[in-house]
């Protein structure tokens, strides 16, 4: 029959039993006739000792404990024992084992590039000119992910990436959206043609989706009304930034609209108002957890979000300094620095600005009826930088093709995608948001490929 397992983090009420668990070891101690070792399951700790007794436990026994590598998978059997000075903590629990039996599952056949520990050292402490121990930089835990991804931050970033995932397709189907999944290998770009990963497709070529796009649309045009989609997005941008993949994960949404794109715009506010408040209600232990190794000030929005229009926001720059030449479009640096002064006058790390150029924004974006230099689009923005584009759409095909036409995209290899609108299609709009920048900025990671499970940039296509 099979024997039930423990599970670490609840062997405190097990205190007098005698229980079987399977754990790694986290850091091992050896010590005469005695071995420490500390046993981990995923983020929970806890010590176990062997000690060497006449018929029971050889010394042979407890040497071969003591020399088993850190990160190994143990079976073992023993009596939990309460601890005579409790530690406070979430994770490191409260009872020690005393090791009857120990097997080895799986040893290591390889030398750990760092250690756990290694790994978990906050900025600071990486950042100190004393630091004594193994200093673990961001490609060489690239390199090593699978064992990089085992620290407690990253266990915990990573329940932050499926949280705002689930948040996203829970808030969009309580509104009335159909989830779909639409193809990545296309016939044509379905951005800008600049940014397209070209690949062979049998005797011809295909290219990999930038964005669900033209699907998303499509599908308004099918009466779908509102859909979402969770899918890889793909970027040949030769970007060597904190901010930029090569692939990452696109959150897309696509509604008709029934007088004014606003409504797709406060859908949207909505729907980030909602994942911000439910991170932080049901996912407080992560956040703290990922705050000790990258401190980061609490992530602030407002219930009535701040919405300035692009003109409104270059005013703010320029009041700021900034040479209104350098503002034809906000570049990066200003984008940062309008974050700084938004957040200062306003007390806000969230924010929307409304109302681009159309010189800005790509072909199938709407011009504004009052102004055709401006358009119907908008970007959200998270601590200053950019999470989410998005716009009411052209459904006519006629301004289809002109605005196709002035922006250097050629009609004809569109056709499909013209013609859906051809049949009659509401008026409508939707947004794009990355996935790895949201979750990167809530947590003020840095760099996007701490949010990213496996990164894709320019220079890395493994693992
Ligand atoms: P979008 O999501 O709309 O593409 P983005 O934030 O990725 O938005 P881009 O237009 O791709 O925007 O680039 C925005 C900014 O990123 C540019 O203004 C530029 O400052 C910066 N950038 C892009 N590529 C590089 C690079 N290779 N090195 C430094 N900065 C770059
Ligand atoms: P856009 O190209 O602005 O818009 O992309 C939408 C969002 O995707 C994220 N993003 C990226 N994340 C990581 N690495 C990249 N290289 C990268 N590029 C973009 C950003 C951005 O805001 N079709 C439109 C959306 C729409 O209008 O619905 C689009 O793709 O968070």
């Amino acid at each position: 029959p099979r024997q039930t397992r423990h599970q670490i983090s609840t062997l405190e009420s097990h205190i007098g039993e005698t229980v079987l668990l399977r754990a790694r070891v986290h850091t091992s101690r050896g010590k005469g006739n005695v071995v420490f070792l500390v046993l981990r399951q995923r983020i929970d700790t806890i010590q176990a000792v062997l000690t060497a007794k006449p018929e029971k436990i050889s010394k042979p026994m407890v040497k071969w404990t003591s020399s088993l590598s850190d990160e190994s998978i143990v079976l073992v059997e023993g009596v939990v024992t309460a601890v005579p000075t409790p530690i406070q903590s979430t994770t490191i629990h409260n009872a020690e084992i005393q090791i009857s039996k120990i097997h080895l599952i799986s040893g290591l056949s390889a030398t750990l590039p760092f250690t756990i520990d290694d790994a978990s050292r906050s900025e600071a402490e990486l950042q100190a000119a004393d630091a004594q121990f193994n200093k673990v930089l961001l490609d060489t835990r690239l390199n090593n992910r699978i064992i990089d991804l085992r620290t407690q931050t990253n266990q915990a970033i990573f329940k932050l990436q499926a949280a705002i995932g689930s948040l996203f397709r829970d808030y969009l189907s309580g509104e009335g959206f159909t989830e779909i999944h639409s193809p990545k290998l296309q016939g044509q770009a379905t951005e800008s043609g600049a940014s397209v990963f070209k690949v062979s497709y049998f005797k011809g070529n295909a290219y990999l989706a930038q964005s669900p796009q033209l699907a998303k649309q499509m599908c308004i045009a099918s009466d779908f009304e509102r859909v979402y989609e969770i899918g890889p997005v793909f970027r040949a941008e030769d970007s060597n930034t904190h901010r930029h993949l090569t692939e990452f994960m696109g959150l897309d949404l696509e509604m008709a609209i029934e007088e004014h794109y606003h409504e797709v715009m406060e859908l949207l506010d909505g729907l980030f108002k909602n994942i911000f408040a439910g991170l932080k209600a049901q996912y407080k232990t992560e956040i703290e957890t990922v705050g000790r190794q990258f401190p980061a000030d609490e992530f602030k929005w407002r219930e009535e979000t701040l919405k300035l229009t692009f003109k409104e926001a270059t005013n703010m720059l320029v009041e700021d300094g900034v040479p209104a030449e350098d503002l034809d479009d906000i570049n990066t640096e200003n984008e940062k620095r309008l974050g700084r002064l938004v957040k200062a006058k306003y007390d806000t790390d969230y924010f929307i600005i409304d109302k681009f150029p159309m010189a800005l924004r790509p072909f199938y974006t709407m011009p504004d009826p009052e102004d055709p230099t401006l358009s119907n689009s908008y970007d959200f923005f998270m601590r200053g930088e950019e999470i989410l584009s998005g716009a009411q759409r052209v459904h006519d095909p006629a301004l289809l093709i002109e605005n196709m036409r002035s922006k250097g995209v050629n009609p004809d290899e569109m056709k499909d995608y013209i013609n859906a609108f051809r049949f009659g299609c509401p008026p409508h709009g939707g947004g794009g948001i990355g996935l790895e920048r949201v979750l990167m900025l809530f947590l003020k990671l840095n760099n996007i490929r701490r949010a990213s499970l496996f990164p894709r940039d320019p220079k890395r296509l493994e693992p």
